[in-house]
């Protein structure tokens, strides 16, 4: 951390030593971050364009300790991904299949449960559902698969499908959003995760996930979703065809729907990999990216609580490190990635939860176990973690 002010910067006073700013379009930004001011579309870019990574991420850091001091969230949780079968074929996109592709599979609903039980066994607060866009399966099987997850483990939170999925299911019920949104929270999902996101602006998704739902239809969705009590997360994929003006119009995008319902949770920045997609000539982003977009989403999205640097996607050293860039939350114990693995990650596909609070106090910040929804986790009243049973099922239904 630059250590002495520069002595063109002349900054409110702070209880931090203040950063010094070697790029002089930052000095404007720097002053409306000290003084808690929102920052315009112009700053958010102004931050993009910078080479000063430094003076990024103390800024970052000041808003990130402001908030939450040294405390880094993680949660035990469990992703479970019920089927790779998919009709959307987005380019950037290595794990949907058409269903008679080699390695294409959907669980059995029973498959489902027993990676639930070795999700619970393991001291999971939260199952991470989402998959592909299946031609057959029917809503009413997704319906059954809530309830019998509910009935079995009803103190497991359900963080389950994305707005994409939503729209899928209203496409195939013609129900409107919010009638499967009512449905799926009547059969006891409790929140949704932010993936689908991507880029909003019409000209990246053209490119990269012709087919999914629009930009447009995601925030009509999420906000249908806080509107009857769905608190969702948000995510942005970054690092494929994007410029910085489309990633800093989707920040704003997400910025002025949490103005409007205040129902996100988490915002979530995903490194593209391009490896075994159809964009797999793009080169990956790279770590110096990877800390920006953490950083840059702290300072423009002020109104959401908690920005998540996922260390599947990041790998744990850039997340530990991104803990100094902005980032108050690491993710959870994941236990069975297969979106991003699909897409050439080298990181381990779960990790335990001392392995993750090892992370967290190497990188000098205290580890806070939270549910879904940022609550301390009792660990006294949650049944004891017991050994993990195996799971061997992939059956194609
Ligand atoms: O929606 C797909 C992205 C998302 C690739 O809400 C890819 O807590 C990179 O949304 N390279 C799924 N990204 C992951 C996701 C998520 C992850 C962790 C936590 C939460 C949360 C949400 O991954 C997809 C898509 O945006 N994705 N393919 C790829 N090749």
């Amino acid at each position: 951390m630059p250590q002495t002010k520069s002595p063109q910067t002349k900054m409110p006073q702070t209880t931090m030593t203040e950063p010094t700013i070697r790029d002089s379009r930052l000095e404007p930004v720097a002053r409306k971050v000290l003084a808690g001011e929102r920052l315009r579309p112009d700053d958010g870019l102004a931050l993009f364009r910078t080479k000063d990574l430094l003076a990024l991420g103390w800024l970052a850091n000041f808003v990130r300790e402001k908030r939450y001091g040294d405390i880094c969230y993680f949660n035990v949780n469990r992703h479970i991904n019920p089927t790779n079968v998919c009709v959307a074929h987005c380019r950037l996109c290595a794990f949907g299949r058409s269903p008679d592709a080699p390695g294409a599979y959907t669980y059995a609903l029973d498959d489902v449960y027993q990676r639930a039980a070795q999700g619970v066994s393991e001291g999971a607060t939260e199952f991470h559902i989402v998959g592909g866009l299946h031609p057959s399966l029917t809503f009413e099987h997704y319906l059954e698969m809530i309830r019998g997850l509910k009935q079995r483990f009803p103190q497991v939170h359900l963080k389950v499908f994305t707005m994409v999925e939503i729209g899928y299911f209203a496409r195939l019920t013609k129900l409107s959003p919010r009638d499967v949104l009512l449905r799926l929270k009547e059969a006891g999902v409790d929140s949704m995760p932010g993936g689908g996101a991507e880029i909003f602006n019409p000209r990246v998704r053209k490119v990269i996930c012709d087919h999914k739902t629009s930009g447009r239809l995601w925030l009509d969705i999420a906000r249908t979703a806080h509107q009857i009590g769905l608190r969702s997360n948000a995510t942005m994929l970054y690092g494929h065809i994007e410029t910085y003006e489309e990633r800093v119009e989707h920040l704003t995008l997400l910025r002025e729907l949490q103005d409007e319902t205040g129902g996100f949770v988490t915002y979530i920045p995903l490194a593209f990999h391009p490896e075994n997609t159809a964009l797999s000539h793009l080169p990956k982003p790279t770590g110096w990216d990877d800390l920006k977009s953490i950083a840059v989403a702290r300072l423009m999205l002020d109104n959401f609580d908690h920005i998540k640097a996922y260390w599947i996607m990041l790998t744990p050293p850039v997340a530990q490190i991104a803990l100094r860039f902005g980032a108050d939350d690491i993710d959870g114990t994941v236990i069975e990635e297969k979106i991003y693995h699909d897409a050439g990650a080298t990181t381990p596909q779960h990790m335990t939860r001392a392995e993750l609070e090892r992370l967290i106090r190497a990188a000098g910040r205290v580890p806070f176990e939270r549910d879904t929804l940022y609550r301390p986790v009792d660990r006294s009243k949650l049944p004891p973690a017991g050994p993990r049973p195996d799971v061997t099922l992939t059956l194609n239904v």
